[in-house]
């Protein structure tokens, strides 16, 4: 028997894991109590992780599609056939003519975030695309215009805070984003002891909410309105800690700007009373420490980044940016920062704004379909499932399976994936040494750990590191053959020097440049972690990236969104979501859900997972059931501008009336994939209810909640 310590990387909590195995056996999975930041929690998710080491349908050689036929090739062949399918394509229709996808488990690889760097610069052009233009991208472009940087992301300080205010985003079973910080729950029940106080604002009772001492239902996709009527009422009371502002400019311009939006104003729009809205602005203000933390289910509607924007600006006119029980800044051992880049280039068809040097994902489908210079017609993907994951998957699956030339690396055949021509499976991340680069920078407590690999990796497994670095080399090749032919000098492999420094070798030297004076060794000799304290004021001071050092609230963008979003206001609907007419019984907006037992798309072929009761029902209000006349467990019809699916109906008063929900990641009945457990139970995607026509009105993220939709009752079906 060995004893690993590992970090989970399923989902950004990042617990600390102790992984027994015999041989290539997991004998057991328990929470390592000794890791400073998790403390021994672990969530069933955890145990998953032998399922889907063990996986039989899990890729463990290349293959080339041939004929409708997949055949196993070794990495060489497939190497060579992926390089030249996206080079001749490049040649033709120049860079941008392939496009990338990188999608969620990338983040949480240490290979696959040594490598993507310079692999995507080398295959270069304009369409680059991620999952964070369904998720994070408002949060990011409102950090950007904040505080000059797109990574510079204040953090919730859960373990001090007094008063916590969360916004679109339900911790308890997501365990958290942009805020990593396991055990949430304890976290939570933590703050409440001490005597805090945790309300949560939630078009659904949430698992949040309902361990929440408030919770207030907001009709979907009106969180602007609500922030915006907060702050107003907390100047209106005298309430802004103007000794917190001196290095803030733009205050008296936003709290102009918000003057229209009195809590008595939008409360028919928000249904949150105006009683309710001015209390909460006296709570958080008087708080001995209050913090707002605002994710997924607000950056997803119409005016993500507003709402990502003032959710911060609450924060920073009361006074509570990098204050303990505040949103502060960390202080990781390994750290890292970008400015980022907003409006260089637009996409071509619909002219949405590049951020990071990404489009949005809503765009991809059209870039594929119109003709003309600068057309899509080949894609890399990158642990991502796009078909299940982006508005309006069903029209980006056609464009997807009309593509010339295709290359995933990934390691299962999903609804993605199954249209490549080459599949370039990375070998388990278990057998990867592992630091999360990413997440400790987003943890609320300074910790520092490194794993080493759980497995030896099988014979001729690749990470992806190695995969894009041959990928590189190959890449590299081909254009200088090109160039030689073309009579020009010899060109070399821009990327080589990366890919000289191996994953351990890369946290070492960013370990060497972080503030922490540790080193690898350091590391090496505590296998669960080192503990490097909480929180710490001062944060701000290496965050803030503009000029001047001060914090911006004044943009023109953020005045163009509130002039919108009044204008709109005045109309009686915002983003889509109508709240001035009476609405027909069968039209509802669609909000999502997460599951503990699920990690977005791709996880439903674990066993341990997929026991127990369908997960994929529509939730609707009793309420709203009975005036339809629908009983609980029948099949329902639900049908949008993009599409229609027919699901289970499960009636709940979890839900607001005239809202209902459905899980995303769903969808498996689709053919060509090697995913049999979760096949058994497919489901439907949301994601062919989105629509890709409506983006975010800054950053394009794909609008996924707040989703007009009717319901009917399936013909001729009971149940
Ligand atoms: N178990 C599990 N954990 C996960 C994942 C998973 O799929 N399963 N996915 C991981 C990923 S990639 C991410 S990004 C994180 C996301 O983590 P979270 O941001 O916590 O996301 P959700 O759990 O979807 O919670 C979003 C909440 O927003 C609410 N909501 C929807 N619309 C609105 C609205 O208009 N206004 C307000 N105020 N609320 C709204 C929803 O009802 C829901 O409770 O979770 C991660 N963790
Ligand atoms: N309607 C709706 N849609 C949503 C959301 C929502 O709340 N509602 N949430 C959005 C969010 S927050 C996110 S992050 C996206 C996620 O969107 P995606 O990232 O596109 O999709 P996932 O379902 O996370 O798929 C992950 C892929 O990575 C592969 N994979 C797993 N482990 C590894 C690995 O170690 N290496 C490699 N190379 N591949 C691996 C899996 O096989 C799978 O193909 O979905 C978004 N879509
Ligand atoms: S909460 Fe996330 S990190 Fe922790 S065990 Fe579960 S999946 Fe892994
Ligand atoms: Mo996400």
């Amino acid at each position: 028997m060995t004893l690993h310590h590992r970090t989970c990387n399923l989902c950004e909590a990042n617990c600390g894991l102790l992984i027994e195995t015999e041989g290539s056996i997991i004998t057991s999975i328990r929470g390592d109590e000794a890791d400073p930041l998790s403390e021994g929690y672990l969530c069933p998710k955890a145990f998953a992780l032998k399922d889907l080491y063990e996986d039989p349908e899990r890729l463990r050689a290349p293959l080339i599609r041939e004929g409708g036929q997949w055949r196993e090739v070794g990495w060489q062949e497939a190497v060579a056939a992926a390089a030249a399918g996206l080079h001749a394509l490049q040649q033709r229709g120049g860079k941008s003519a392939v496009a990338s996808y990188v999608g969620n488990p990338s983040a949480h690889n240490l290979p696959a975030m040594t490598a993507l760097a310079p692999w995507l610069r080398l295959l270069g052009g304009s369409n680059r695309y991620s999952a964070s233009s369904v998720d994070q991208f408002p949060k990011m472009l409102a950090c950007y215009l904040l505080y000059g940087a797109q990574l510079s992301v204040p953090v919730p300080d859960v373990d001090r805070s007094d008063y916590m205010l969360i916004l679109g985003a339900n911790p308890v079973v997501s365990h958290g984003s942009l805020m990593t910080a396991p055990g949430m729950k304890r976290r939570l029940a933590r703050l409440r002891k001490r005597g805090g106080k945790l309300l949560v604002i939630d078009p659904r009772r949430s698992e949040t909410a309902a361990a929440a001492d408030e919770h207030l239902f907001i009709r979907p996709g009106t969180d602007a309105l609500f922030l915006a009527a907060v702050i107003n009422a907390v100047a209106s009371e005298g309430f802004i800690d103007a000794s917190a502002l001196e290095r803030v400019e733009g205050v008296e311009h936003l709290l102009d700007s918000l003057s229209p939006f009195t809590a008595e104003a939008v409360e028919g729009a928000t249904e949150i009373g105006a009683s309710q809205t001015r209390r909460i602005a006296k709570e958080f203000a008087t708080a001995a420490s209050s913090v707002c933390y605002s994710r997924i289910g607000v950056c997803v509607q119409s005016y993500g980044t507003l709402v990502s924007y003032l959710s911060d600006a609450l924060n920073i006119v009361c006074g509570r940016l990098d204050r303990p029980g505040g949103a502060m800044f960390s202080s990781p051992a390994v750290t890292y920062s970008s400015k980022g880049s907003y409006q260089r280039w637009k996409s071509r068809v619909r002219g949405l704004d590049e951020f990071g040097g990404e489009l949005p994902i809503a765009v991809l489908a059209e870039e594929i379909e119109t003709s003309g210079q600068g057309q899509v017609r080949g894609l890399f993907t990158m642990a991502g499932n796009p078909v299940l994951s982006a508005p309006n998957g069903a029209r980006l699956e056609k464009a997807i399976a009309g593509l010339d030339f295709m290359v995933s690396v990934d390691p299962w055949m999903n609804e993605t994936t199954c249209y490549a021509d080459v599949i370039l499976p990375p070998r388990h991340s278990l057998e990867n040494p592992h630091y999360s680069i990413v997440f400790h920078k987003l943890a609320v407590r300074n910790t520092a750990k490194f794993c080493k690999p759980v497995f030896e990796p099988v014979a001729h497994a690749l990470s992806e590191w190695e995969i894009l670095g041959q990928l590189c080399a190959e890449l590299s090749r081909l254009r200088n053959e090109d160039a030689v032919a073309a009579g020009a000098e010899e060109i070399a492999d821009p990327t080589a020097p990366h890919f000289a420094m191996s994953p351990e070798m890369f946290v070492s030297m960013l370990l060497g440049a972080g503030p922490s004076g540790l080193t690898m060794d350091d590391l090496l000799e505590h296998p669960s972690g080192i503990d490097l304290g909480e929180l710490e004021s001062g944060g701000l001071d290496r965050a803030v990236f503009h000029d001047d050092g001060r914090v911006h609230l004044s943009h023109s963008q953020i005045d163009a969104e509130l002039a919108r979003l009044l204008g709109e206001f005045e109309s009686g609907q915002v983003g889509g979501v109508g709240f001035a007419a009476p609405r027909d019984d069968s039209e509802f907006l669609m909000i999502g859900r997460r599951s503990l037992r699920s990690n977005n798309s791709w996880m439903h072929n674990c066993p341990s997972l997929m026991s127990g009761r369908d997960r994929c029902t529509l939730l609707m209000h009793p309420v709203d059931a009975g005036r339809l006349g629908l009983e609980d467990g029948r099949t329902v019809a639900v049908g949008s501008r993009a599409g229609k699916v027919e699901v289970r109906l499960e009636i709940s008063d979890e839900v607001m009336e005239g809202v209902v929900s459905l899980p995303h990641g769903f969808g498996h009945g689709r053919p060509g994939t090697r995913l049999s457990v979760a096949a058994q139970r497919p489901g439907v995607s949301m994601n062919d209810l989105t629509d890709d026509a409506v983006t975010e009105g800054l950053v394009g993220n794909g609008i996924l909640t707040g989703v007009p939709v009717r319901v009917s009752a399936c013909a001729g079906a009971g149940s």
